[in-house]
């Protein structure tokens, strides 16, 4: 006990002792001036702060009231959930509840009254927030633990989901997998998603009654079986790829897909002893803040990082309005022991002499010329500083010059413009007949088809003759006794009229070939 308490201090002083500050003030020959470091937040239990959904709907106990019995004792089921009673609800909200000595609560589903369907219910917990492990995650069951389950996490408020771990009395059987022991996982695989028969076996509803996601153990493979060596898994967390990810997360979601059995095969004659509760999730972990920010607070209802070295955003993911003489970069724990901060700078500070208003981090020097000029200017700029925008591009008004969206592609219509550039406001240079800003317009007098062309014919000036009809600009569809552009034309002329259509016939046969034409130039066309 005494050893454990020792462990806890020194690890709590361990992870309190590093990268806790992001600046200090240090007096120097020239008076004091800030130093600043790298820094994050301290562990949180996130339990707090979580959000829980319970799927699918009707899956909480309660309504209507149900009796159910325990898997030790299946003959006496005197116990009852009545979610209209506030002493024998059972609702989500008791998984994250602080409970007061002694008194365990406990969200509590139906029983399995509908065997052989599957018992199945999602529990989704959400942050609107990216967090970072710093502990085993441990979800305790009353009434025992599941025989199958997977965890799955989101990095992306749930767009998104990846599994976890995958939990069974039976590995092969459930999911097609060998069973793990995350004491098996080395360096090499330390971020495998394995499928771990620890936690789902019977060993009575008492004896252990908590399902882990083991961090410590990972984090153990760099730091050592006492963590005592955090510099080495914060160095790896530099490194190596996909490490830092591994424990990051904004939402996870627990898939039960079947419930504690006792030891043995499903008694149909007694389905009231099979369901889940859960009486407590904890979730240990930091606000991830890209090593910007030493305190994460809850503002309207969400977590946020109170970012440092002029960086911004709920994550500290960018730099201030202003201070983007270089591009954004997390801040790393490298060196030890107090990292680099990787701050922010502000625009118009003369860093090497060449300012690339934050669309770029590489300076060079051209030797013939005599100039520092930016190097591949991101964002469509261009230039010495890269304050101009690229060829096909405009300026945005309403941005600044070190704003990520200040060069808006012209988007020049590719048929109507002569070429994909613009003007300054964004106007395109427009082909004859073609009008608007991107030239995807056609002028008055004008119609379109794979371009701008002069109409044929319209209702006003341009008008089709001796009852033909105007189509779409394009050409007058003619009766059958006239042709020309404007059907200005008699067709039988003279002597020579031998189309059908024109010897004088049955009214029914003239409006057949009238049809019929007007076809053959629809499809001609
Ligand atoms: C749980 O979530 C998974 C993934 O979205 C979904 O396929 C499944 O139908 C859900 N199960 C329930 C019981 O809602
Ligand atoms: C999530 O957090 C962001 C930033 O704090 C906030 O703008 C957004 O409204 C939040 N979304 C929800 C659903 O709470
Ligand atoms: C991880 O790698 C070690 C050897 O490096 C191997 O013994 C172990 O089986 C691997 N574990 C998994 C889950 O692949
Ligand atoms: C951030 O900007 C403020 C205001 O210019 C300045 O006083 C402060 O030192 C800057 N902090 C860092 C880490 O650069
Ligand atoms: C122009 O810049 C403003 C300010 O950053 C931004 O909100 C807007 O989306 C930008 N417009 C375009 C078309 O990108
Ligand atoms: C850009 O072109 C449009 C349309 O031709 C014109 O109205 C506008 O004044 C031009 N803007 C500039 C800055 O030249
Ligand atoms: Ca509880």
């Amino acid at each position: 006990m005494l050893r454990q308490l020792l462990f806890l201090l020194h690890f709590i002083a361990l992870t309190l002792g590093q990268y806790d500050i992001c600046k200090s003030l240090v007096s120097t020959d020239d008076g004091p001036i800030w130093e600043f470091y790298a820094c994050q937040p301290k562990p949180m239990p996130m339990k707090e702060y979580m959000k829980i959904k319970v799927d699918p709907p009707g899956i909480t106990c309660g309504d209507p009231p149900e009796r159910f019995c325990t898997l030790e004792n299946p003959y006496l089921c005197s116990d009852e959930c009545d979610a209209s009673n506030p002493d024998l609800a059972h609702p989500p909200q008791l998984m994250q509840d602080r409970e007061r000595s002694g008194l365990i609560t406990y969200w509590q589903t139906i029983t399995w009254r509908r065997y052989p369907e599957p018992l199945l219910a999602n529990i989704s917990l959400s942050w609107n927030k990216s967090l970072e492990l710093t502990d085993d995650i441990q979800i305790t069951f009353e009434y025992g633990r599941p025989t199958i389950m997977v965890l799955d996490k989101s990095m992306d408020n749930g767009r998104t989901w990846q599994p976890y771990q995958f939990y069974a009395d039976d590995c092969m059987d459930a999911f097609g997998m060998p069973p793990r022991k995350v004491q098996e996982l080395t360096a090499t695989n330390v971020t495998r998603v394995i499928c771990t028969e620890q936690y789902s076996r019977w060993v009575g509803s008492k004896n252990d009654k908590t399902v882990r996601f083991e961090v410590r153990a990972r984090f153990a493979i760099f730091a050592g079986p006492r963590l005592l060596n955090m510099d080495n898994l914060y160095t790896r967390m530099e490194s190596m790829k996909g490490l830092r990810d591994f424990f990051t997360f904004t939402n996870l979601r627990l898939r039960l897909l079947r419930p504690a059995l006792g030891g043995t095969y499903v008694q149909r004659e007694n389905l009231r002893k099979y369901f889940y509760a859960i009486s407590n999730i904890e979730v240990p972990a930091r606000c991830k803040c890209n090593l910007h920010a030493a305190q994460c607070t809850v503002r309207e209802g969400n977590l946020q990082c109170e970012c440092e070295h002029n960086t911004t955003g709920q994550d500290c993911g960018r730099c201030k309005r202003s201070f983007r003489a270089k591009s954004w970069r997390p801040g790393s724990y490298l060196p030890m022991p107090n990292g680099s901060p990787n701050t922010c700078v502000a625009a118009g500070s003369t860093l090497g002499n060449c300012e690339c208003y934050g669309h770029s981090n590489r300076c060079s020097y051209i030797d013939f010329l005599n100039i520092v000029t930016c190097v591949s200017c991101k964002h469509n700029t261009r230039g010495q500083n890269c304050q101009h925008c690229r060829l096909g591009y405009y300026r945005n008004a309403s941005a600044e010059l070190d704003d990520e969206s200040v060069c808006i592609e012209c988007n020049c219509n590719q048929i109507g413009s002569i070429h994909d550039r613009c003007n300054e406001t964004g106007y395109c240079e427009c082909k004859e007949g073609s009008t608007g800003q991107r030239c995807e317009d056609c002028l008055p007098g004008y119609y379109w088809k794979q371009g701008c062309f002069p109409n044929v014919c319209d209702e006003e000036l341009l008008l089709c003759q001796n009852g033909g009809t105007c189509y779409e600009n394009q050409k007058c569809l003619c009766p059958p006794d006239f042709k020309g552009v404007l059907c200005q034309q008699p067709r039988c002329e003279g002597e020579d009229c031998d189309d059908a259509c024109t010897s004088r016939l049955a009214a029914t046969t003239l409006l057949l070939c009238l049809l019929a034409h007007q076809l053959a130039t629809l499809t001609a066309y």
